[in-house]
């Protein structure tokens, strides 16, 4: 594969990514620069751990438990009702989630993709998906369904998990070549309650799926047409995720969604956004006209 100088996508990769609809990326990150992401959802463990406590659910926070594990241990005996007072996915301001955002490798695979003009999407979920919880699981669906209304083609996931991702865990799913779909009609999951969008059999089409497990650090790169759907977690452990979204500027900021960042601008390096500009929503750090 021809190396690319600049650090983006090789035209291998990015003839794959516009043949296919998506891209695997192994080891994009090293565990140096998963370890701040690590330490967000450390904190957010931590809380709940304390949360727990404080009402009697658990008499030990499991504080020596490793990463991949204490999550869960902490809800084994718990329902899952307990588990989604915690939110199923989670968008917290921590500093470790806008370093991971920040981080200049990704931000040179999307400047590859959609140019040196970069939106970090309002959109950004952090996914503790811990076994015997339903929700963990997401529906074949496109994340357009997400923000139908919006003047923003494309929006790019960069799915990244934090801890090695497979069948057993639940890694994703992908439908290649569908990345040029428009948008199709979907209907909120009802089966397990969680309301996701989803799409029935029947809109899947004939391409057979492929299954992405992936170690931690590595990334999937794909567009909100493309229809995606991860499985349950059949293991002990967390399969701890992250999804960033990255658009030109030039689109819409989704507001209805939270708010983003200037992640990057060749034209105007001096606004991109700081760590105290994202933590104080700041919204001039949202869209730079070009
Ligand atoms: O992480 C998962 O299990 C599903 C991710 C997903 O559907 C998404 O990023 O849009």
């Amino acid at each position: 594969m021809t190396e690319n100088v600049n650090g983006g996508l090789t035209k291998e990769q990015l003839d794959f990514y516009e043949r296919e609809g998506y891209l695997v990326l192994p080891s994009l990150l090293t565990p140096e620069e998963l370890e701040p992401t690590k330490e967000a959802m450390n904190a957010k463990v931590s809380m709940i751990a304390d949360h727990l406590l404080k009402d009697g659910l658990i008499d030990d926070p499991f504080i020596d438990r490793p990463f991949e594990k204490r999550l869960a241990e902490m809800f084994k005996d718990l329902t899952e009702e307990d588990f989604l007072k915690y939110g199923r996915s989670w968008r917290d301001r921590h500093p470790g989630y806008f370093q991971l955002m920040s981080n200049p490798k990704i931000l040179d695979v999307v400047e590859s993709l959609i140019g040196g003009e970069i939106f970090s999407s309002p959109v950004y979920n952090t996914r503790p998906k811990i076994p015997k919880v339903a929700a963990g699981a997401v529906p074949w669906h496109q994340d357009k369904s997400y923000w139908p209304g919006a003047n923003a083609n494309p929006v790019i996931t960069v799915w990244i998990p934090i801890v090695d991702a497979n069948e057993v865990n639940g890694c994703l799913h992908i439908k290649p070549k569908t990345h040029r779909k428009r948008l199709l009609e979907w209907h909120h999951e009802e089966l397990t309650g969680t309301g996701y969008t989803a799409l029935r059999e029947n809109q899947l089409g004939n391409t057979p799926s492929v299954v992405l497990p992936v170690t931690a650090g590595s990334a999937i790169i794909f567009n909100d047409r493309c229809l995606h759907m991860s499985t349950p977690n059949r293991s002990e452990g967390v399969r701890w995720s992250v999804d960033l979204r990255y658009q030109p500027t030039d689109q819409d900021p989704m507001l209805n969604q939270g708010v983003g960042f200037l992640a990057r601008s060749r034209k105007h390096p001096d606004r991109v956004a700081t760590l105290e500009d994202w933590l104080a929503k700041r919204p001039e750090h949202e869209e730079v006209p070009s």
